[in-house]
């Protein structure tokens, strides 16, 4: 797997994989100092994005983000992803050192992956992500002992701090100069699962290990494999009487029965009873058949309301800023064309442009914040039953709700819904959502036709207005999956299973540059646009 070649170019490819939500893409923006979004919501990265970072003073190396996976049974796109790199069949993405993440403060699912891995004989460090979470359950994890039941170097980091990543480096760095080797015996018996399928397979392909044989036996018809490679496995199928659903099931257990064992031995977890988590709390009320709702409902009303009253404060100083400007200007420069063109053209024109930044800011950062406390899957999971009546899923929301910044990545992240059918639907009725670019429009508009009055004294009715138009949006797109649904003649089972996120609190420190860097891609990609008509206009 790792070529001495490669090593001499000083260029190494680091894969980073895990369950969901337990923190890659965190530790990639550790790694590599760039901004890959991160979110308290399993599946916020749907596809590889890649970085460089030096590992040492004579080492670089390139480091790749991956979706989540729960196991090496891929089913979702963004997991076929992951298991295609894993796996050495993503034509552009070959891993030297594979990084498995493991949330700490759920170990035993983590573990499954990890094992997993193990099992394919690549070169891998675990980093355990959450253990200032796991802490906090009461959770004790002997790490060196870990280290040792699984055979490869465990590291403890927390990316949200920093911490741990000197360390995480130089296991990196180890690992890819062969001064850990993979655990000569397998974490299960692999071999015991398929035996004689598994022989004619490595038969073929002398360097697979027995896991890998197994996967290949499974997966092949998506591998990069050519025709008379393929007809030879589903020979040895044939001939060997390989049953897929069954090993798989085997497999899952003896693993499961072996990391019980292993956590017994390294883990010391406090009494269930006891454990009064403050999430299990929270979701009592927020998830409740009716208060659920009702919140829900009082959420959204806010986040609308405060995106117009909050940003009517800084929207009247910037009003007033370029008015006083311009009056400073005028009063000071003689009276000609070029002053009227720097004055009713290009000021009013930046001015025109910069009274929206503090709403799109507001609704960004308050997107955000719901996302990091772990809130937006609750939304998912509220929202499932109306959802389906129409045809989508629980997790069509969260593409929705991002459709209210913008449409491109937010049909994306549809990737992350299992049902073909849904997902359909889903990329089709998201760009019915209000995106940002709408919001100017929206915000003239509104200014112009409806008066600045209250209701009840506190209820603004341009607020109100503003939600009713991102209401009508979401309106029509329901409508059209409805419609839509009859048309697509797709039929798979359909389910929603969400993982719901512990609340956390939001990092600060990352709702800010969100919101920072939405302003600058509408001042940058919109304004420009803006810019160009208010000079069309002064010209006219
Ligand atoms: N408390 C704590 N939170 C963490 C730690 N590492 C990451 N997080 C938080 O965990 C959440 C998920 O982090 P991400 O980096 O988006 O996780 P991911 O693995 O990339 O998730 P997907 O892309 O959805 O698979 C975010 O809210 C992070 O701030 C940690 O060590 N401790
Ligand atoms: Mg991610």
């Amino acid at each position: 797997m790792l070529t001495y070649h490669k090593l001499k170019n000083n260029k190494l490819h680091i894969a980073l994989v895990g369950n969901p939500n337990s923190g890659k893409s965190s530790l990639f923006n550790c790694l590599t100092g760039l901004n890959q979004q991160v979110g308290n919501f399993p599946g916020v990265t749907v596809d590889k994005k890649t970085g460089s970072t030096s590992l040492s003073a004579s080492m670089n190396a390139e480091v790749i983000d991956l979706p989540g996976t729960y196991s090496l049974y891929p089913r979702r796109e963004d997991e076929w992803v992951s298991y295609k790199v894993l796996l050495g069949q993503d034509k552009e993405l070959k891993a030297d050192v594979v990084v498995a993440v493991a949330d700490a403060s759920n170990l035993k699912r983590n573990l499954l992956f990890c094992t997993q891995i193990i099992d394919l004989k690549v070169p891998v460090v675990i980093a355990l992500t959450m253990m200032d979470m796991a802490k906090r359950k009461g959770i004790k994890i002997d790490i060196a002992a870990l280290e040792r039941e699984l055979g490869v170097p465990v590291i403890a980091v927390n990316p949200r701090k920093n911490k741990g990543i000197p360390q995480l480096k130089k296991a990196i760095e180890q690992t890819a100069q062969h001064l850990y080797h993979s655990p000569v015996r397998d974490f299960i018996d692999n071999k015991a699962l398929a035996e004689t399928s598994i022989s004619a397979v490595k038969e073929q392909f002398p360097q697979l290990s027995d896991y890998t044989a197994i996967h290949y036996l499974i997966n092949h018809e998506s591998f990069d494999l050519n025709e008379t490679m393929q007809k030879t496995i589903e020979n040895i199928e044939l001939k060997n009487k390989f049953n897929p659903t069954k090993t798989q099931a085997e497999e899952i257990l003896q693993r499961y029965s072996r990391i019980r064992h292993i956590m017994q031995q390294t883990v010391s977890e406090p009494d269930p009873l006891k454990k009064s988590l403050f999430t299990e709390k929270l979701d009592n009320l927020l998830l409740h058949r009716v208060w659920g709702y009702v919140i829900l409902i009082g959420v959204l009303f806010l986040l609308f309301q405060s995106v117009f009253w909050l940003a009517q404060f800084p929207m009247d100083w910037i009003e007033l800023g370029f008015a006083k400007l311009s009056q400073g200007l005028s009063a000071a420069l003689p009276d000609n064309r070029w002053t009227d063109l720097l004055i009713n053209g290009v000021i009013a024109g930046i001015g025109g442009i910069l009274i929206f930044v503090p709403q799109i800011m507001i609704l960004f950062g308050l997107i955000t914040l719901l996302e990091d406390t772990g809130y937006m899957a609750r939304i998912s999971f509220l929202s499932d039953r109306l959802m389906r009546s129409v045809g989508l899923n629980g997790k069509s929301v969260m593409p929705m709700i991002s459709g209210f910044a913008c449409a491109v990545p937010a049909i994306m992240s549809a990737r992350n819904i299992e049902n073909k059918k849904e997902r359909l639907l889903t990329i089709l009725i998201t760009p019915l959502m209000s995106c940002s670019a709408r919001l100017p429009v929206y915000t003239i508009l509104i200014g112009l036709v409806i008066p600045k009055t209250y209701l009840l004294g506190f209820l603004g009715v341009q607020g109100l207005v503003m939600m009713g138009l991102y209401l009508l949006g979401l309106v029509m797109a329901l409508i059209v999956s409805y419609v839509a649904k009859w048309f697509i003649k797709i039929n798979e089972k359909s389910f929603f299973i969400l993982e719901l996120p512990t609340y956390r609190s939001p990092r600060w420190g990352n709702v800010l540059p969100t919101m920072i860097s939405k302003a600058r891609i509408f001042v940058m990609d919109a304004g420009k646009v803006i810019m160009i008509i208010s000079l069309v206009l002064w010209a006219l």
